[in-house]
Protein backbone atom coordinates (compact mmCIF):
# COMPACT_ATOMS: atom_id res chain seq x y z
CA UNK A 1 0.00 0.00 0.00
CA UNK A 2 3.10 2.48 0.71
CA UNK A 3 4.13 2.22 -2.58
CA UNK A 4 0.79 3.04 -4.45
CA UNK A 5 0.19 5.60 -1.99
CA UNK A 6 3.47 7.02 -2.89
CA UNK A 7 3.67 6.51 -6.54
CA UNK A 8 -0.36 8.09 -6.79
CA UNK A 9 0.81 10.91 -5.50
CA UNK A 10 0.20 13.69 -8.51
CA UNK A 11 -3.21 12.38 -9.33
CA UNK A 12 -4.58 12.41 -6.19
CA UNK A 13 -3.05 15.97 -6.02
CA UNK A 14 -5.57 16.54 -8.07
CA UNK A 15 -8.40 13.51 -7.55
CA UNK A 16 -7.59 13.40 -4.05
CA UNK A 17 -9.41 16.89 -3.78
CA UNK A 18 -12.51 15.47 -3.51
CA UNK A 19 -11.87 14.00 -0.15
CA UNK A 20 -9.48 15.95 1.34
CA UNK A 21 -9.80 16.67 4.99
CA UNK A 22 -10.27 20.36 3.88
CA UNK A 23 -13.16 20.12 1.76
CA UNK A 24 -16.30 17.90 2.04
CA UNK A 25 -17.60 15.65 -0.83
CA UNK A 26 -21.01 15.25 0.42
CA UNK A 27 -20.86 19.28 0.68
CA UNK A 28 -19.50 19.84 -2.93
CA UNK A 29 -21.00 21.97 -6.00
CA UNK A 30 -21.48 18.26 -8.57
CA UNK A 31 -19.69 20.95 -10.91
CA UNK A 32 -16.51 21.26 -9.15
CA UNK A 33 -16.43 17.58 -8.88
CA UNK A 34 -16.81 17.15 -12.16
CA UNK A 35 -14.17 19.35 -13.06
CA UNK A 36 -11.79 17.35 -10.64
CA UNK A 37 -12.64 13.68 -12.25
CA UNK A 38 -12.30 15.21 -15.99
CA UNK A 39 -8.20 17.02 -15.13
CA UNK A 40 -7.26 13.76 -13.72
CA UNK A 41 -8.20 12.07 -17.66
CA UNK A 42 -11.10 9.90 -15.78
CA UNK A 43 -13.25 9.25 -18.74
CA UNK A 44 -15.64 11.96 -19.90
CA UNK A 45 -18.91 9.22 -20.19
CA UNK A 46 -18.11 7.75 -16.28
CA UNK A 47 -17.77 10.97 -15.27
CA UNK A 48 -21.02 12.66 -16.65
CA UNK A 49 -22.63 8.96 -15.31
CA UNK A 50 -20.82 9.91 -11.56
CA UNK A 51 -22.09 13.43 -11.85
CA UNK A 52 -25.70 11.83 -12.23
CA UNK A 53 -25.33 9.59 -9.08
CA UNK A 54 -24.01 12.16 -6.64
CA UNK A 55 -26.13 15.10 -7.87
CA UNK A 56 -28.81 13.75 -5.65
CA UNK A 57 -28.71 12.38 -2.08
CA UNK A 58 -28.98 8.93 -0.90
CA UNK A 59 -30.16 7.81 2.36
CA UNK A 60 -28.22 4.43 1.69
CA UNK A 61 -24.93 5.69 1.27
CA UNK A 62 -22.38 8.72 1.65
CA UNK A 63 -21.06 10.24 -1.75
CA UNK A 64 -18.03 8.95 -1.18
CA UNK A 65 -18.82 5.46 -1.04
CA UNK A 66 -21.07 5.87 -4.11
CA UNK A 67 -18.35 7.47 -5.82
CA UNK A 68 -15.40 4.89 -4.55
CA UNK A 69 -18.12 1.70 -5.59
CA UNK A 70 -18.83 3.12 -9.34
CA UNK A 71 -14.77 3.52 -9.47
CA UNK A 72 -14.31 -0.01 -8.52
CA UNK A 73 -17.12 -1.04 -11.16
CA UNK A 74 -15.42 0.54 -13.98
CA UNK A 75 -12.58 -1.10 -13.18
CA UNK A 76 -14.41 -4.74 -13.34
CA UNK A 77 -12.76 -7.73 -12.56
CA UNK A 78 -9.47 -8.10 -11.81
CA UNK A 79 -7.04 -10.73 -14.01
CA UNK A 80 -3.91 -11.70 -12.59
CA UNK A 81 -1.09 -13.10 -14.41
CA UNK A 82 -0.38 -16.96 -13.92
CA UNK A 83 2.91 -17.55 -14.20
CA UNK A 84 4.23 -20.97 -16.26
CA UNK A 85 5.17 -23.43 -14.40
CA UNK A 86 7.03 -25.52 -16.72
CA UNK A 87 6.84 -27.37 -20.08
CA UNK A 88 7.45 -24.92 -23.07
CA UNK A 89 9.02 -21.40 -22.32
CA UNK A 90 6.30 -19.24 -22.07
CA UNK A 91 7.15 -16.38 -24.68
CA UNK A 92 5.30 -12.66 -23.67
CA UNK A 93 6.03 -10.08 -26.25
CA UNK A 94 6.39 -6.72 -24.96
CA UNK A 95 5.70 -3.25 -27.19
CA UNK A 96 4.42 0.57 -27.06
CA UNK A 97 5.63 3.58 -28.06
CA UNK A 98 8.50 5.24 -28.22
CA UNK A 99 9.93 5.39 -24.20
CA UNK A 100 6.64 3.88 -22.42
CA UNK A 101 8.94 1.75 -20.30
CA UNK A 102 9.06 -1.38 -22.29
CA UNK A 103 12.86 -2.49 -21.42
CA UNK A 104 12.57 -1.67 -18.08
CA UNK A 105 9.46 -3.36 -17.42
CA UNK A 106 10.92 -6.81 -19.28
CA UNK A 107 13.97 -6.50 -16.69
CA UNK A 108 11.42 -6.07 -14.07
CA UNK A 109 9.20 -8.95 -14.97
CA UNK A 110 12.67 -10.81 -15.22
CA UNK A 111 13.55 -10.66 -12.03
CA UNK A 112 9.94 -11.17 -10.64
CA UNK A 113 10.47 -14.57 -12.94
CA UNK A 114 13.58 -15.54 -10.86
CA UNK A 115 12.23 -14.72 -7.35
CA UNK A 116 9.95 -17.28 -8.51
CA UNK A 117 12.04 -20.21 -9.50
CA UNK A 118 11.57 -19.21 -13.15
CA UNK A 119 14.30 -18.94 -15.72
CA UNK A 120 14.05 -16.04 -17.22
CA UNK A 121 15.34 -15.36 -21.16
CA UNK A 122 15.44 -11.62 -22.56
CA UNK A 123 15.04 -11.12 -25.96
CA UNK A 124 16.38 -7.68 -26.92
CA UNK A 125 14.55 -7.24 -30.39
CA UNK A 126 14.65 -3.80 -30.73
CA UNK A 127 17.35 -3.47 -33.71
CA UNK A 128 16.55 0.50 -33.73
CA UNK A 129 18.93 1.82 -32.47
CA UNK A 130 23.09 1.16 -31.53
CA UNK A 131 21.75 0.88 -27.76
CA UNK A 132 18.26 -0.64 -28.29
CA UNK A 133 19.72 -4.36 -27.71
CA UNK A 134 22.36 -3.42 -25.55
CA UNK A 135 20.47 -1.63 -22.95
CA UNK A 136 18.33 -4.74 -22.20
CA UNK A 137 22.19 -6.87 -22.17
CA UNK A 138 22.79 -4.68 -19.12
CA UNK A 139 19.86 -5.32 -17.77
CA UNK A 140 19.95 -9.23 -18.27
CA UNK A 141 23.72 -8.85 -16.44
CA UNK A 142 21.82 -6.89 -13.47
CA UNK A 143 18.79 -9.20 -12.82
CA UNK A 144 21.18 -12.31 -13.68
CA UNK A 145 19.35 -14.18 -16.27
CA UNK A 146 20.12 -15.22 -20.24
CA UNK A 147 19.82 -12.89 -22.93
CA UNK A 148 19.44 -12.94 -27.05
CA UNK A 149 19.59 -9.64 -28.66
CA UNK A 150 20.08 -8.41 -31.94
CA UNK A 151 22.88 -5.86 -33.48
CA UNK A 152 21.48 -2.67 -35.00
CA UNK A 153 19.87 -2.88 -38.28
CA UNK A 154 19.01 -6.47 -37.82
CA UNK A 155 15.68 -8.14 -38.63
CA UNK A 156 13.84 -8.15 -35.31
CA UNK A 157 11.50 -11.22 -36.39
CA UNK A 158 14.60 -13.13 -37.16
CA UNK A 159 16.27 -12.17 -33.70
CA UNK A 160 13.17 -13.14 -31.74
CA UNK A 161 13.28 -16.33 -33.77
CA UNK A 162 16.25 -16.67 -32.19
CA UNK A 163 15.60 -15.81 -28.70
CA UNK A 164 12.93 -18.29 -28.46
CA UNK A 165 15.24 -21.36 -30.10
CA UNK A 166 17.42 -20.84 -27.13
CA UNK A 167 14.79 -20.67 -24.44
CA UNK A 168 14.10 -23.59 -25.77
CA UNK A 169 17.35 -25.04 -25.48
CA UNK A 170 18.53 -23.52 -22.27
CA UNK A 171 14.79 -24.86 -20.84
CA UNK A 172 13.96 -21.56 -20.06
CA UNK A 173 10.25 -20.89 -18.48
CA UNK A 174 9.68 -17.67 -19.42
CA UNK A 175 11.45 -15.43 -22.53
CA UNK A 176 10.36 -11.67 -22.49
CA UNK A 177 10.45 -9.89 -25.73
CA UNK A 178 11.80 -6.15 -25.61
CA UNK A 179 10.42 -4.34 -29.06
CA UNK A 180 11.45 -1.30 -30.29
CA UNK A 181 9.18 1.51 -29.53
CA UNK A 182 7.00 2.80 -32.00
CA UNK A 183 4.82 5.08 -32.99
CA UNK A 184 1.24 3.96 -33.42
CA UNK A 185 0.79 5.86 -36.46
CA UNK A 186 3.56 4.66 -38.64
CA UNK A 187 2.45 2.00 -40.72
CA UNK A 188 5.61 -0.20 -41.93
CA UNK A 189 6.78 -0.28 -38.44
CA UNK A 190 4.10 -1.34 -36.79
CA UNK A 191 3.64 -4.15 -39.53
CA UNK A 192 6.86 -5.84 -38.21
CA UNK A 193 4.52 -6.71 -35.07
CA UNK A 194 3.17 -9.30 -36.83
CA UNK A 195 5.67 -10.48 -38.95
CA UNK A 196 7.60 -10.96 -35.35
CA UNK A 197 5.01 -13.21 -34.29
CA UNK A 198 4.91 -15.24 -37.14
CA UNK A 199 8.20 -15.62 -36.97
CA UNK A 200 8.35 -16.77 -33.19
CA UNK A 201 4.93 -19.22 -33.90
CA UNK A 202 7.28 -21.06 -36.99
CA UNK A 203 9.75 -21.83 -33.66
CA UNK A 204 7.25 -22.26 -31.09
CA UNK A 205 3.36 -23.39 -31.80
CA UNK A 206 1.19 -20.63 -29.67
CA UNK A 207 4.12 -18.26 -29.50
CA UNK A 208 4.08 -15.31 -28.53
CA UNK A 209 1.12 -16.83 -25.51
CA UNK A 210 0.78 -13.08 -24.02
CA UNK A 211 0.93 -9.59 -25.95
CA UNK A 212 1.61 -7.00 -23.60
CA UNK A 213 1.16 -3.20 -24.51
CA UNK A 214 3.47 -0.98 -22.12
CA UNK A 215 1.72 2.64 -21.78
CA UNK A 216 3.11 5.35 -20.34
CA UNK A 217 0.24 6.80 -17.62
CA UNK A 218 1.11 10.36 -17.96
CA UNK A 219 0.14 10.18 -21.33
CA UNK A 220 -3.62 9.97 -20.05
CA UNK A 221 -6.15 9.37 -22.78
CA UNK A 222 -3.62 9.59 -25.68
CA UNK A 223 -2.55 6.28 -24.53
CA UNK A 224 -5.51 4.95 -25.27
CA UNK A 225 -5.45 5.85 -28.41
CA UNK A 226 -2.46 4.84 -28.85
CA UNK A 227 -3.61 1.33 -27.37
CA UNK A 228 -5.81 0.69 -29.80
CA UNK A 229 -4.13 1.19 -32.68
CA UNK A 230 -1.47 -1.47 -31.31
CA UNK A 231 -4.61 -3.64 -30.43
CA UNK A 232 -5.76 -3.72 -34.00
CA UNK A 233 -2.28 -5.15 -35.32
CA UNK A 234 -1.65 -7.09 -32.57
CA UNK A 235 -4.24 -8.22 -30.42
CA UNK A 236 -3.24 -7.48 -26.81
CA UNK A 237 -3.38 -9.87 -24.21
CA UNK A 238 -2.04 -7.27 -21.53
CA UNK A 239 -1.89 -3.90 -20.11
CA UNK A 240 1.41 -3.08 -17.84
CA UNK A 241 0.75 0.95 -17.00
CA UNK A 242 4.52 2.32 -16.51
CA UNK A 243 5.24 5.48 -14.71
CA UNK A 244 2.05 6.28 -12.33
CA UNK A 245 4.14 7.55 -10.16
CA UNK A 246 4.96 10.59 -12.01
CA UNK A 247 1.49 10.96 -13.47
CA UNK A 248 -1.24 13.52 -12.66
CA UNK A 249 -3.53 11.60 -14.93
CA UNK A 250 -4.35 7.83 -13.90
CA UNK A 251 -7.83 8.77 -13.74
CA UNK A 252 -7.35 7.42 -17.95
CA UNK A 253 -6.86 3.86 -16.65
CA UNK A 254 -10.57 3.93 -15.80
CA UNK A 255 -11.16 3.78 -19.75
CA UNK A 256 -9.06 1.05 -20.37
CA UNK A 257 -12.05 -2.38 -19.92
CA UNK A 258 -14.64 0.12 -21.66
CA UNK A 259 -12.41 1.02 -24.71
CA UNK A 260 -10.20 -1.67 -24.87
CA UNK A 261 -11.37 -4.90 -22.72
CA UNK A 262 -7.92 -5.44 -21.92
CA UNK A 263 -6.86 -6.87 -18.28
CA UNK A 264 -4.11 -4.21 -16.14
CA UNK A 265 -1.78 -6.92 -15.07
CA UNK A 266 1.08 -5.00 -13.83
CA UNK A 267 1.83 -1.60 -12.89
CA UNK A 268 5.11 0.24 -12.87
CA UNK A 269 5.60 2.12 -9.42
CA UNK A 270 9.03 3.69 -9.68
CA UNK A 271 12.50 3.12 -12.01
CA UNK A 272 13.80 0.33 -9.20
CA UNK A 273 13.59 -3.31 -10.61
CA UNK A 274 11.60 -4.09 -7.84
CA UNK A 275 9.35 -1.18 -8.51
CA UNK A 276 6.44 -3.17 -10.88
CA UNK A 277 3.93 -4.65 -8.90
CA UNK A 278 0.64 -6.67 -10.19
CA UNK A 279 -2.70 -4.20 -10.36
CA UNK A 280 -4.72 -4.29 -7.61
CA UNK A 281 -8.16 -1.99 -7.92
CA UNK A 282 -8.92 -2.24 -4.66
CA UNK A 283 -5.56 -0.69 -3.98
CA UNK A 284 -5.44 1.78 -6.74
CA UNK A 285 -9.01 3.34 -5.69
CA UNK A 286 -8.01 3.56 -1.99
CA UNK A 287 -4.79 5.30 -2.94
CA UNK A 288 -6.28 7.65 -4.93
CA UNK A 289 -8.56 8.94 -2.12
CA UNK A 290 -6.47 7.97 0.60
CA UNK A 291 -6.56 11.46 3.10
CA UNK A 292 -3.45 10.33 4.92
CA UNK A 293 -1.17 10.08 1.95
CA UNK A 294 1.96 11.99 1.39
CA UNK A 295 2.23 15.10 0.34
N1 LIG B 1 9.15 6.81 -12.67
C1 LIG B 1 9.11 5.74 -13.46
N2 LIG B 1 9.95 5.67 -14.50
C2 LIG B 1 9.89 4.57 -15.27
C3 LIG B 1 8.98 3.51 -15.03
N3 LIG B 1 9.17 2.59 -16.00
C4 LIG B 1 10.15 3.04 -16.80
N4 LIG B 1 10.59 4.25 -16.37
C5 LIG B 1 11.63 5.13 -16.96
O1 LIG B 1 11.22 5.53 -18.25
C6 LIG B 1 12.36 5.73 -19.08
C7 LIG B 1 12.19 4.93 -20.37
O2 LIG B 1 12.20 3.55 -20.05
P1 LIG B 1 12.61 2.42 -21.07
O3 LIG B 1 12.39 1.13 -20.38
O4 LIG B 1 13.93 2.67 -21.68
O5 LIG B 1 11.48 2.65 -22.16
P2 LIG B 1 11.31 1.93 -23.56
O6 LIG B 1 9.86 1.80 -23.78
O7 LIG B 1 12.12 0.70 -23.61
O8 LIG B 1 11.93 3.03 -24.54
P3 LIG B 1 12.30 2.87 -26.11
O9 LIG B 1 12.99 1.57 -26.24
O10 LIG B 1 13.14 4.04 -26.39
O11 LIG B 1 11.00 2.90 -26.84
C8 LIG B 1 13.56 5.28 -18.26
O12 LIG B 1 14.18 6.42 -17.72
C9 LIG B 1 12.95 4.43 -17.16
O13 LIG B 1 13.72 4.42 -15.99
C10 LIG B 1 8.09 3.63 -13.90
O14 LIG B 1 7.23 2.78 -13.62
N5 LIG B 1 8.20 4.76 -13.16
MG1 LIG C 1 13.58 0.09 -24.98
Amino acid sequence: MAGWLRALKKTRNIIGKVFSSKVNIEEMEVEEIEEILLRSDVPARLTMNIVDELEFPSRKASRRERLTDMLLKELGEAKTFEWPDGGKPHVIMLLGVNGSGKTTTAAKLAKKAIGLGIKPMLCGSDTFRAAGSSQLKLWSEKVGCDFTGGEMGHDAAGVAFNAVESAIEKQCGIVLVDTAGRMHTKTPLMDELPKMCRSMNKRLSGAPHDVWMVLDASLGQNAIIQARQFNEVVPLTGIIVTKLDGSSKAGFLFSVRSELNVPILFTGLGEGEDDLVPFDANEFVNALFDENGEE
